[in-house]
C-alpha cells in the first residue's frame, strides 16, 4: 500500500485535492481509498472510506471533558493516536493499492504535536508521501512564497518523508500570476531578482539568505500546478508520486 498524505495550511484545498485525486485515480482503474483524519470536519467533498468521526467525535470531546471547541479539537486529534490501530485495521482489511489521507484543517494540529508523525508512523505502507499545499494567495508575492514555502520545510523536516509540493486551486490565478510563481520555483534566481527589486534593508537581506538556504537544499524542486476543481495537474502529481514510491528514500537524495 502506498501512503499519501495531504497537508496544509487551513483551507490551502487539502479536501478537495484528495477527493478530485482519488476520483482521477479510479478513473485510471487504480485501487485507492480515502482516509479522513480531520475529527473536526463537517462536510466534506467526499465520503471517506475510512473516518477518524467513527471512533472520535469532537462534539463528544467537549461534552465528556468539558472542552471548548477548539481545546476538544486539539485533545480530539491527540486522542486519535488511540485509535490508530482500529483505523489500521480498517485501511488493512480494505487493502488498496492507494491511500488518500486528508489531514486536520489546522495544520499544526497535525504537524506540530506527536499525533502526526505517530500517526504515519503507525499506518507505515510500502511506500509513504507527502504533498504540501502551497496556497496560491499566500505565494503571490515573494515574501508570501518563501514564508510559505519555509512552513512546507519545516513540515518536511518535522515528518522526515519525501514531499511534493503542489501550487494549490491555479485556477484562481491570472496567467501571469501563475508563471511568475512557477517561474520562481523553477529558476531561484528569478526570485532572487524580484526580492532584489522589490525588498530593501533588512527584510531583502534576510530573504536572500533565506533564498540562498533553500535553493542549497534543492527545495521545493518543482512546485506542481494543481486545480482540484478542474482536474488539472493530476497526471503530474501522479507521475511525481510514483517516482517517489519507485525510489523510496533515494528520491531525496536524487531530486
Ligand atoms: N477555485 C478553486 N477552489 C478550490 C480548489 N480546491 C479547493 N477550493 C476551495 O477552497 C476552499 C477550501 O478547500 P478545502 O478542500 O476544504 O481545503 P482544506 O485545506 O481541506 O480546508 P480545511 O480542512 O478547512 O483547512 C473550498 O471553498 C474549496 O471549494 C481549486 O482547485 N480551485
Ligand atoms: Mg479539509
Amino acid at each position: 500500500m502506498f501512503f499519501t498524505y495531504f497537508i496544509g495550511t487551513a483551507g490551502s484545498g487539502k479536501s478537495t485535492l484528495t477527493a478530485s485525486f482519488a476520483e482521477w485515480l479510479k478513473d485510471h482503474e487504480l485501487d485507492v481509498i480515502t482516509v479522513n483524519l480531520d475529527p473536526g470536519v463537517r462536510n466534506l467533498p467526499y465520503v471517506p472510506d475510512v473516518d477518524a468521526r467513527d471512533y472520535i467525535r469532537v462534539e463528544d470531546v467537549m461534552l465528556n471533558y468539558d472542552l471548548g471547541p477548539n481545546g476538544a479539537l486539539i485533545a480530539s486529534v491527540d486522542m486519535m493516536t488511540g485509535e490508530i490501530d482500529k483505523i489500521k485495521e480498517e485501511i488493512a482489511d480494505l487493502n488498496p493499492e492507494y491511500v488518500l489521507v486528508d489531514t486536520p484543517g489546522q495544520m499544526e494540529l497535525f504537524a506540530y504535536r506527536s499525533a502526526g508523525p505517530l500517526i504515519v508512523s503507525a499506518l507505515g505502507g510500502e511506500g509513504v508521501a507527502s504533498v504540501y499545499l502551497v496556497d496560491p494567495i499566500l505565494a503571490k508575492n515573494p515574501y508570501g512564497y518563501v514564508s510559505v514555502l519555509l512552513l512546507g520545510i519545516s513540515v518536511e523536516y518535522r515528518f522526515q518523508i519525501p514531499q511534493v509540493y503542489v501550487l494549490s486551486k491555479v485556477d484562481l490565478l491570472e496567467e501571469e500570476e501563475r508563471q511568475k510563481i512557477l517561474s520562481w520555483s523553477e529558476d531561484f534566481y528569478k526570485l532572487a531578482e524580484t526580492i532584489d527589486k522589490k525588498f530593501s534593508g533588512l527584510r531583502r537581506e534576510m530573504s536572500l539568505k533565506i533564498f540562498s538556504i533553500l535553493n542549497e537544499m534543492g527545495r521545493p524542486g518543482d512546485l506542481i500546478p494543481v486545480s482540484a476543481s478542474r482536474n488539472e495537474g493530476l497526471d503530474d502529481l501522479y507521475a511525481m508520486l510514483q517516482r517517489i514510491y519507485a525510489g523510496g528514500e533515494d528520491y531525496l537524495t536524487f531530486r
